[in-house]
């Protein structure tokens, strides 16, 4: 061990991990740069990590093919009772899922280096800021976390002797035998992968991936799954929601968070460029928020994260300049392809394909290949630091005051361009019935359309008929200082099959008519469904779309609705007698409104 470590849990710990998994040396980090600098060429002498000649200080990697998403199939919430896991998530007993899995710990680390990485969820010494430890045995993830997480020996100090941490066991599952050559990217096969929670003792324990949320465990696993749970112990909120500020040309600024599944477009929101004259808008998180009622009642919330790792394919200076000129330098690539400049490349950049790549897999691409050249969930690993529009207060310990939640997700038909809810409580409906169609951000098939409340049905670490009512109750605390609620659908299509609304820089537009609709200033049409914009209240000058188009975006067809009635009934029917009588009020009125 480099260091000697003065916490006690830890020191604990650390031999318990180090005695069950049998690796060959334990290395505490630091977080500095010579330590990233060391780890990354380590990676580069063994042939995983591959230089960027046309980026600085960057690098591109490639996964095993079977470990590209995460895998919430082998996700468990295990909690003393089946019940307290909801029927949401995958439930092994306690004790029967910590057998399994000290069965595939035992000796897993075997001829690899145990890295223990102290990071802080948000910033360090803030009082929403939660402190992990994630012991791995893969130095890619130690190099990610770097980007992700804020990792440093000022955590240990911060711990002291009994401060309190998240214990974050991850091993990618695949211990190394003397002489054994070492393959690039070592895991587990899928049937021995597991992703374990433990909430109620604040415990994760992830085997056999080496890939994002599965192996960077301060993300899905910490920020969301675990601090959900503790989120509604302690009456606060963790959401899957990006959060931006909004500034209007009277300088007027907004905050507003918006839950949407993964890959539908989340980070393009949060660094988007209004098309709109003279608003503004800046980025505080991309993924994540944390939220709590501050001393004045409103609703704060923090990124707990330090970096984006973001979908790479369809980024480009056209969907989000922003993000492209975040990648510049500094930045990890994983399974996209590699042009024989030495760049990287996917699906949706910028310009002609290359004319020749080496794809995801290492194998030759050219545009004629069957093939594409970058997975689908190819991603870039970025410093938050380094966006051009990072908001100046998105390390504020006490974060931002949030106005307007938004919810969404894509939907080729039926959902309107924007409603607005009629309440909270029929917000609350609104976001417990979200559905969007599948992406490849997970493991299974794409393009099935699937019930996602609050984009959180991977990321709940509690029932989820539990997690509406804690919505209520937050609703009931915030009272007429809670955020207004919206819902959005950018991803509408015409019968002919293309997408209606433009997008990107033109979803400031909808959002603009939020703001307004929050300072009073325009009004809107009740439908069955919610508010929509009046005719003309929506800003689309300069918009070149047919006017019909327009209408089509915000038309509510009832009969369709109408047949959406059973589906959202056995949705919300498998929460069982966890499922708060609000909702079934809620229910209730839109069947009334319905007809
Ligand atoms: O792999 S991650 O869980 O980090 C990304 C995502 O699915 O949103
Ligand atoms: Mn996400």
């Amino acid at each position: 061990m480099n260091i000697e470590v003065k916490n006690k849990k830890l020191k604990a710990w650390i031999q318990e991990v180090a005695d069950m998994c049998t690796p060959k040396d334990i290395y505490i980090c630091n977080g500095s740069n010579e330590e990233y600098d060391q780890m990354i060429k380590l990676l580069l002498d063994s042939g995983i990590a591959i230089p960027l000649k046309k980026r600085k200080n960057s690098f591109l990697f490639r996964s095993d093919p079977s470990d590209v998403a995460r895998v919430e199939d082998n996700t468990y919430i295990s909690t003393p009772d089946q019940i307290e896991a909801g029927p949401t998530n995958n439930w092994i007993a306690p004790d029967d899922l910590k057998k399994t899995m000290k069965d595939l710990y035992k000796g897993c680390m075997k001829g690899r280096t145990m890295y223990v990485i102290p990071f802080s969820m948000g910033p360090i010494g803030s009082p929403i800021a939660k402190i992990g430890i994630e012991i791995s045995d893969s130095p890619y993830v130690v190099v990610n976390m770097h980007i992700m997480t804020r990792v440093s020996d000022r955590v240990l100090e911060l711990l002291g002797t009994d401060g309190d941490f998240i214990p974050c066991l991850h091993s990618i599952g695949a211990p190394l035998e003397p002489g054994q050559e070492d393959s690039k990217w070592p895991c587990a096969p899928i049937e021995k992968k597991y992703i374990s929670h433990f909430p109620n003792e604040n415990l994760i324990w992830s085997y056999g991936s080496g890939y994002g949320g599965n192996a960077l465990l301060g993300k899905k696993c910490l920020a969301l799954r675990i601090a959900s749970a503790m989120a509604r112990r302690e009456s606060w909120m963790a959401e899957h929601m990006l959060i931006l500020r909004l500034t209007s040309p009277e300088g007027k600024q907004y905050h507003i968070a918006a839950a949407f599944p993964s890959a539908c477009g989340k980070t393009n929101l949060a660094m988007m460029q209004p098309s709109i004259p003279g608003w503004k808008c800046e980025c505080v998180g991309d993924d994540i928020a944390w939220m709590k009622i501050g001393p004045d009642g409103r609703l704060y919330a923090i990124n707990p994260e330090n970096g984006f790792f973001g979908v790479a394919p369809g980024t480009s200076y056209e969907t989000n300049p922003m993000a492209m000129d975040t990648l510049k330098e500094n930045c990890i690539f994983t399974n996209c392809a590699l042009t024989d400049e030495g760049d990287v490349w996917w699906e949706g950049m910028d310009g002609d394909p290359p004319k020749h790549a080496i794809d995801w897999k290492g194998n030759d691409w050219t545009p004629e290949s069957d093939s594409v050249a970058a997975h689908a969930n190819a991603r870039f690993t970025a410093p938050a630091a380094q966006c051009p529009v990072i908001c100046e207060d998105w390390e504020k310990p006490e974060g931002v005051p949030i106005d307007i939640f938004i919810f969404g997700g894509r939907r080729s038909s039926v959902v309107p361009l924007v409603t607005e809810a009629y309440s909270w409580d029929h917000g609350v409906f609104l976001g417990s019935t979200a559905a969007s169609e599948t992406t490849a951000a997970n493991i299974g098939s794409v393009g099935n359309l699937r019930r996602d409340p609050f984009a959180m049905k991977p990321f709940c670490g509690y029932n989820m008929g539990d997690y509406f009512q804690h919505w209520f109750n937050m609703g009931g605390k915030l009272g007429d200082k809670a955020p207004r609620i919206f819902y959005v659908n950018w991803f509408r299509k015409s019968e002919e099959g293309k997408f209606l609304w433009p997008g990107f820089s033109d979803n400031s537009r909808v959002l603009k008519w939020m703001c307004e609709r929050v300072e009073g200033s325009v009004g809107a049409e009740e439908t069955p469904i919610g508010l929509i914009p009046k005719e003309g209240d929506l800003d689309v000058n300069g918009v070149d779309m047919p006017s019909d188009d327009l209408k089509e975006l915000l038309k509510i067809d009832s009969e369709a609705w109408k047949a959406e009635i059973p589906d959202i009934e056995h949705h919300l029917s498998t929460f069982g007698d966890r499922l708060p009588d609000k909702l079934k009020k809620q229910l209730d009125e839109f069947k009334k409104r319905l007809g």
